[in-house]
């Protein structure tokens, strides 16, 4: 069967997805069985095909923001595991000197703006970073992601509406894994096609399979061609499914182990395993020799996590806002 995508690009989203998902799997052991790494921890993994479309339809000038399940997208951006796993372990290596941890990834040297706890406030800033490409005269377009829940905060609508207003060039990505938490979707609105919330603002919107990467490259493709040539944002609603609970200390009591397995039948990682290896785009071989690949450059951040120091304790007070003149002080 002949493919739309050349051998290069399968075997670009076979090892992205890989790294992404190894590296999720192994900092998850460092964090339940080694006790390394604490706190907050949201895991990528089942996801992996947005971050891998994404990727080969956009530049490396395009910046990226999103929410605080951010291990995968930072990957896909070029943020090496060295310095991500470092940041898990809270070192004074990691991409935010070990003073963001899971939720705070950040590199502006790679065009990945956060990592934001605070669910839909990327929305308001992703259009804020449209804005300056706009403003500062590049072709530059923010892929700017977020989940189902964050999509019934009252800031993507405010956002929607400049957005199309200034025909800003930027992508809103709604990863639609069916849950805010506990919560699924219909539980929180009567309208869970998420994509027509576009509707209200002219905007154009599609859905889209998220666990398809040939499906989320071509919509995202056209949709940066649209914002390129100055017509503005486009909602793109991709249906995917986290197979790992909302945070790494979730009981799942809300979905089945049937429901689960039913996604993991689609897992886009096998699925483009199958496609390199009916087209002869790679053999058997040649996918150990990614996987293997992978493993050592996963084992690596962990020893560099490791092997890395604390922040130093000057570092303590260093980059944190600080408003001389907060109201509620007392002295
Ligand atoms: C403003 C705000 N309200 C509530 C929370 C608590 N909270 C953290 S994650 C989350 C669920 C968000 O789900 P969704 O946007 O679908 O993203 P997903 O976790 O599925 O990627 C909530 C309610 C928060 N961090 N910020």
């Amino acid at each position: 069967m002949a493919t739309k995508f050349s051998k290069e690009t399968y075997l670009y989203w076979y090892e992205l997805m890989q790294l992404i998902r190894q590296f999720e799997l192994k900092a998850e052991e460092m964090y339940k069985m080694a006790g390394k790494i604490r706190g907050f921890f949201h895991a990528y993994v089942g996801q992996e095909a947005i971050a891998a479309g994404c990727m080969t339809a956009t530049g490396a000038n395009d910046p990226f923001i999103t929410a605080y399940r951010d291990h995968g997208l930072g990957l896909a951006k070029g943020m090496s595991a060295n310095s991500c796993m470092a940041e898990l372990y809270g070192k004074a290596t990691g991409c935010s000197k070990g003073k963001g941890g899971s939720m705070h990834f950040f590199s502006v040297e790679h065009k990945f703006f956060g990592g934001h706890g605070i669910v839909g406030a990327q929305i308001g800033t992703g259009a804020g970073l449209a804005f300056a490409e706009k403003y500062n005269g590049t072709d530059n377009v923010v892929l700017c992601f977020f989940g189902d829940g964050a999509a019934r905060q009252g800031m993507l609508h405010e956002t929607f509406n400049l957005a199309m207003l200034w025909k800003l060039p930027v992508i809103f990505i709604c990863e639609n894994n069916n849950y805010a938490m506990g919560t699924s979707i219909e539980r929180t609105s009567n309208v869970v096609d998420i994509y027509k919330l576009a509707d209200a603002y002219d905007m154009p919107a599609d859905k889209v399979d998220g666990m398809v990467p040939e499906l989320v490259h071509e919509h995202v493709a056209r949709a940066v061609k649209r914002a390129r040539e100055g017509d503005g944002p486009t909602l793109l609603e991709m249906k995917t499914y986290r197979y790992k609970g909302h945070s790494i200390s979730d009981p799942q009591k809300y979905r089945s182990k049937e429901e689960v397995d039913e996604y993991k039948d689609q897992d886009p990682i096998t699925k483009v395993r199958n496609t390199i290896l009916e087209n002869n785009f790679g053999s058997e071989a040649d996918l150990k020799a990614i996987d293997d690949r992978i493993n050592q450059v996963v084992e690596e951040s962990v020893k560099f996590a490791e092997e890395s120091p604390w922040p130093a304790e000057d570092e303590l007070l260093k980059d944190v806002y600080m408003d001389q003149n907060y109201v509620f002080e007392k002295d």
